[in-house]
């Protein structure tokens, strides 16, 4: 009765696993859904520069637990490190079971080549406000409404008014300008390297566009992230989709049953035991 949808490369990246950004829950509930011959996780899964905060619940231990579920059961699980786990990075080129952390990683999709990465390598680069990055367009419109209040407050004081948005407008203008670049920068070097797919993370705007120069051509793919959007990418069929958790059907998905009846603890030591196949059995 295994009704889950058959993808044979499904890609998410900055999850953030560990911050209360992360939606776990939607995201347990796609990987319920799904049944990949290869998942690759392409960057900031858990978000280790944050740890210190101790927040991390049930449903967060669920995903890895999903996870190492996956490589259990046969799943190619490649971990792509990004900045915010970077401190995995040391284990690069380590292999547990089915679970391998690299850098980067280079596939053959019927005939095509693949390049997947984080993309934060393109920040020093890209000299910009990466927080402004993120809000992309929101912040623009909540700066205006911020600086509405800052002068309601300064009239009221007497003093003069200040334009905070004037002075945030050019460095807004330039977070947009960070996304563009970001995209040129990773489709020029994958023009560059022959790469037909360049599959990125790391900017959290999911995304899939043809780009030209004039050297060439390439597909640029972003998986989005599970903070805002709830989206991954999936190849099938000689093609990849985006995957949008929002407006894409969830049929045939169920709940692993063995990890819905988990009490924390189980989780846990399912978790930190690292043998995949005995923690499958239990
Ligand atoms: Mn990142």
């Amino acid at each position: 009765m295994n009704l889950k949808r058959k993808v044979e490369v499904a890609v998410i990246s900055d999850v953030h696993l560990g911050t209360y950004g992360c939606h776990a829950k939607q995201l347990l509930t796609y990987l319920n859904s799904i049944n990949p011959k290869t998942l690759i996780l392409n960057g900031d899964i858990i978000d280790i520069s944050q740890f210190s905060k101790r927040y991390f619940p049930k449903s967060h231990l669920q995903v890895i637990k999903k996870i190492m579920d996956f490589a259990a059961d046969g799943v190619d699980v490649i971990y792509i490190t990004g900045n915010h786990d970077e401190m995995l990075r040391k284990f690069s080129g380590t292999k547990i079971g089915n679970i391998s952390i690299v850098d980067k990683k280079i596939m053959h999709l019927d005939g095509k080549r693949a390049w997947f990465f984080h993309g934060d390598v393109f920040d020093a680069s890209i000299q910009n406000a990466k927080w402004l990055a993120k809000l992309g367009g929101y912040g623009y419109d909540l700066l205006i409404l911020f600086n509405r209040l800052i002068n309601w407050i300064l009239v009221k004081m007497g003093k003069e008014r200040y334009s905070l948005s004037k002075k945030i407008k050019n460095s807004v203008k330039r977070a947009i300008k960070y996304i563009s670049d970001f995209e040129e920068v990773a489709t020029d070097l994958a023009i560059e390297k022959g790469y037909d797919y360049v599959v990125c993370g790391h900017i959290h705007q999911p995304k899939m566009i043809v780009k030209k120069n004039k050297k060439g051509e390439t597909i640029y793919l972003n998986s989005g992230d599970w903070v805002e959007n709830f989206t991954a990418l999936e190849y099938q069929f000689k093609r990849w989709k985006i995957y949008n958790y929002n407006t894409d059907k969830r049929s045939a998905f169920f709940a692993d049953e063995d990890i819905k009846t988990m009490d924390i603890q189980d989780l846990i030591s399912a978790i930190t035991i690292f043998n995949p196949k005995a923690v499958k059995r239990q």
